[in-house]
């Protein structure tokens, strides 16, 4: 299958992008490097080092003999992308180019527009681009379980079926997201929604939860394929953040209660989920929805097993509950649908006590190239 990867230079992006070319599919890279810039403007980087998009490439033809062309530009210039459209033909879009960090949509108004202009705008391209050049293309986007909030009723895989006033429909699920990121991706959800209706565009909207872990079998395989890592205040994420803070002596920065429960997944899952989307297809104006994650734990459940992961490498980790940054529920209910992948045969990679172990000697090796300063939160929701 022709496949364009938007935003395969990123830490979902590049292993999912190696993954399918890996089984056999024809892949292009669509990505303008803005993770990359985004890290020279926060002064931070991946704890791995990674390699230039062009020599990853290159040694991935090198080790496989698999092409992988590269489109260097933005989604949110449509001249460019319909030039893609037109070298690629794609018949699957995968959308993994935006802005995707909550604290940097909150930095201020700039940051808040610019997320919700890169983020909104660019899907909308990527959904005209789909009309005009290749209506039969299956756009498979990356959504995110935090559209959904925290509701005190369980959460569906997109829809609920409603009775009002004695009558039923099934609707949209209702969205209550805690960002101006996480409002962008519901922003884009509606638009796609509404592009099937009218269009008749196949897509699949992948809520995904936290990713955690870095490597698959395609990144293991030469350093230079590594995956991007991240651990600042900014764009490091839960279980990631608390591993590396592990690897280098600093206290685990639990925000508030730690009570808040979020759905998670291994990097190796989140490449096999797309493959499934990809190889499933939506039909022809359907707007599908997957909640893409394998488990659910509290903050507090996670800094309670990287604590005692570490203890087992003699490292001493401390857990320090700091004054949340952020304006969101700690103590409330949590449970979410997750059938759909399973019964299209993903075959989950569990949170196990060696998974820590594995991702925690991995940054282990590489923690001289943290940078302190950038551990603790620096942006706040007020
Ligand atoms: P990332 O920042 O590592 O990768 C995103 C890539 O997209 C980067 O390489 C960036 O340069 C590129 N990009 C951004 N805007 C672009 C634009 N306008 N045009 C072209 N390229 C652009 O992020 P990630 O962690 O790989 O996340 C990928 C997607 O998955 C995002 O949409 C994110 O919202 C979603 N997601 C991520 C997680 C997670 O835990 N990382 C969880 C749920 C959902
Ligand atoms: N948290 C801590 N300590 C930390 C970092 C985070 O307690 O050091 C807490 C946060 O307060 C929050 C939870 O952990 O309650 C998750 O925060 P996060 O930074 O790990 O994840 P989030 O901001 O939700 O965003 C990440 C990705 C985003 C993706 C989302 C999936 O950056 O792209 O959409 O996870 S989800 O959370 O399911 O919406």
């Amino acid at each position: 299958m022709r496949i364009v990867v938007a935003g395969g230079d990123g830490f979902c992006g590049w292993p999912t992008a190696l993954h399918l070319s890996n089984q056999g599919h024809e892949v292009s890279i669509v990505d303008n490097l803005s993770r990359r810039k985004w890290d020279d403007e926060l002064h931070s980087n991946s704890v791995t080092p990674i390699a230039s998009l062009e020599d990853r490439v290159e040694k991935w033809k090198e080790l496989t003999g698999k092409e992988i062309k590269t489109f260097i530009g933005d989604l949110n210039h449509y001249d460019f992308l319909r030039e893609v459209f037109r070298q690629t033909e794609p018949e699957a879009f995968v959308h993994f180019a935006e802005q995707r960090s909550a604290p940097y949509s909150m930095i201020d108004r700039d940051h808040a527009v610019f997320t919700q202009q890169n983020n909104v705008i660019g899907n909308l391209n990527v959904l005209y681009a789909i009309k005009e050049l290749a209506p039969e293309c299956h756009l498979i986007k990356l959504g995110t379980m935090g559209e959904y909030g925290a509701p005190n009723i369980d959460i569906e895989e997109g829809y609920i079926e409603i009775e009002h006033n004695g009558r039923k429909d099934v609707l949209p699920y209702p969205k209550q997201p805690g960002s101006f990121y996480h409002l962008s991706k519901v922003h884009d959800s509606h638009n796609i929604m509404f592009a099937c209706k009218i269009w008749g565009i196949r897509a699949t909207d992948l809520n995904q939860g936290i990713v955690y872990g870095l490597h698959t079998n395609e990144t293991k395989m030469d350093p230079m394929l590594v995956n991007r890592v991240d651990y600042d205040g900014v764009f490091g994420t839960a279980l990631n953040r608390f591993l590396i803070q592990a690897a280098t002596g600093h206290d685990l920065t639990v925000y508030g209660s730690g009570k808040q429960t979020r759905s998670f997944l291994n990097i190796e899952d989140t490449v096999r989920c797309v493959q499934i989307a990809a190889e499933n297809p939506a039909d022809k104006g359907e707007f599908r929805v997957f909640n893409q994650f394998t488990e659910y734990f509290s903050v507090k459940e996670l800094a309670d097993k990287v604590q005692k992961i570490a203890k087992e490498k003699g490292l001493k980790t401390e857990i320090a509950y700091l004054e949340n940054p952020r304006i969101e529920p700690e103590d409330h209910y949590y449970h979410a649908v997750n059938t759909r992948l399973r019964e299209l045969g993903l075959e989950p990679h569990l949170l196990t006590d060696e998974v820590l172990h594995d991702i925690l000697q991995t940054v282990i090796e590489h923690k001289d190239r943290v940078i302190k300063e950038n551990v603790l939160p620096s942006i706040t929701w007020k």
